[in-house]
């Protein structure tokens, strides 16, 4: 289970989508709906959006301004911006691999590694520690704890076991999921812009941008955000706000591999490091064509269907010699897992 200050996150219900081209290429992707109540209604979407593209040229700018036009009065966000970008993963999926190359290469780049942080959970003192510990001893130097204890003494108190664990070098990020509001979060970072934090994140609610910016603003260690906006009209909203010092868009959210280049752009127009949100596989591609790349966040929640997960080795993610966007069905865990 992940816990965080805003719930535990105790299973992954997950939509695959395969896109099956005449040409006989196919293209896989995942989406997370968080609850499973969501699955059923996302696979839906998923499925009726695709009979609106039967016929169609498999190319993935085309297929996201078709779907931009038939949902404008739907709306963009939502189980409606899940399935759109189910469909527009799996078609970059499909590009690349009809090509025989990575997404990256697709995109104009080459392999490289991208620096990578590990997961600690809202766990209290000693399991955070033992968890820090556990990843420096897989060689990452990054890890990103949730935090958001009923008092700041508290969260300093996860920090600094974290720090005595992982050691001086290692870069140590915080999540408070959301819990705190904009005048609560401003006296917590009077306290927590000691330790040394390499960003903390989401502090107060998503989208209340102008509370993220005074925040921000009070603030001396670089505040984090992205994870949650739904599409790159979200983004340019909290840019507008100056809402964070850095950004971490999610591929599904903020509308797959062609929300992300949209995304990417605006990061770098912005001049603002940008790190990823779950997903490994496809954004560590994403990252390296991403000119402000910062951190990828690393997670296993997947690998059981994954057929060849994400490679990360001394904290560096790698995929030199992957095709497409790394996604291919582990076949029998499909099926043992299928709801
Ligand atoms: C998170 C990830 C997945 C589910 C809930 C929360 C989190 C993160 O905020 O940053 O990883
Ligand atoms: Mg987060």
């Amino acid at each position: 289970p992940h816990t965080t200050a805003s719930g535990t996150v105790t299973e992954s219900p997950l939509v695959l989508t395969d896109v099956v081209c005449d040409d006989g290429s196919v293209g896989h992707s995942i989406v997370f709906t968080y609850t499973p109540a969501a699955l059923k209604p996302v696979a839906d979407l998923v499925s009726g959006f695709g009979e609106w593209l039967k016929g169609d040229a498999a190319a993935p700018y085309e297929v996201d301004q078709k779907l931009a036009r038939r949902l404008r009065l739907l709306g963009p966000q939502g189980l409606t911006g899940i399935a759109v970008a189910a469909i527009d993963m799996a078609l970059w999926d499909a590009a690349a691999r009809r090509q025989k190359i990575s997404l990256t290469q697709l995109l104009g780049g080459t392999a490289r590694s991208i620096d990578t942080y590990g997961a600690v959970g809202y766990d209290g003192v000693d399991v955070s520690a033992r968890t820090t510990e556990d990843w420096a001893k897989r060689g990452f130097q990054g890890v990103k704890a949730k935090i958001g204890y009923p008092s700041v003494a508290e969260d300093v108190a996860v920090i600094r076991a974290m720090r005595a664990a992982g050691g001086p070098e290692m870069a140590i990020m915080v999540d408070y999921n959301q819990c705190l509001t904009p005048t609560e979060a401003v006296q917590r970072m009077r306290v927590l812009d000691d330790e040394g934090l390499t960003w903390v994140e989401e502090p107060t609610l998503a989208h209340d941008y102008a509370g993220h910016a005074l925040i921000a603003r009070e603030a001396a260690t670089p505040i984090q955000a992205g994870e949650n906006w739904w599409g790159p009209l979200d983004m340019q909203h909290a840019l507008d706000a100056n809402a964070s010092d850095y950004v971490m868009p999610d591929v599904m959210k903020i509308g797959g591999v062609s929300g992300w280049m949209h995304a990417a752009a605006l990061a770098h127009a912005a001049n603002k490091k940008a790190s990823s949100h779950l997903w490994p596989e496809i954004s560590a591609q994403l990252l390296a064509v991403t000119p402000t790349a910062h951190w990828l966040e690393y997670a296993d929640w997947w690998n059981a269907i994954v057929a060849d997960p994400l490679v990360v080795t001394d904290g560096q993610a790698s995929f030199d010699g992957v095709i497409g966007s790394g996604i291919e069905w582990s076949g029998k865990a499909v099926e043992r897992y299928a709801a």
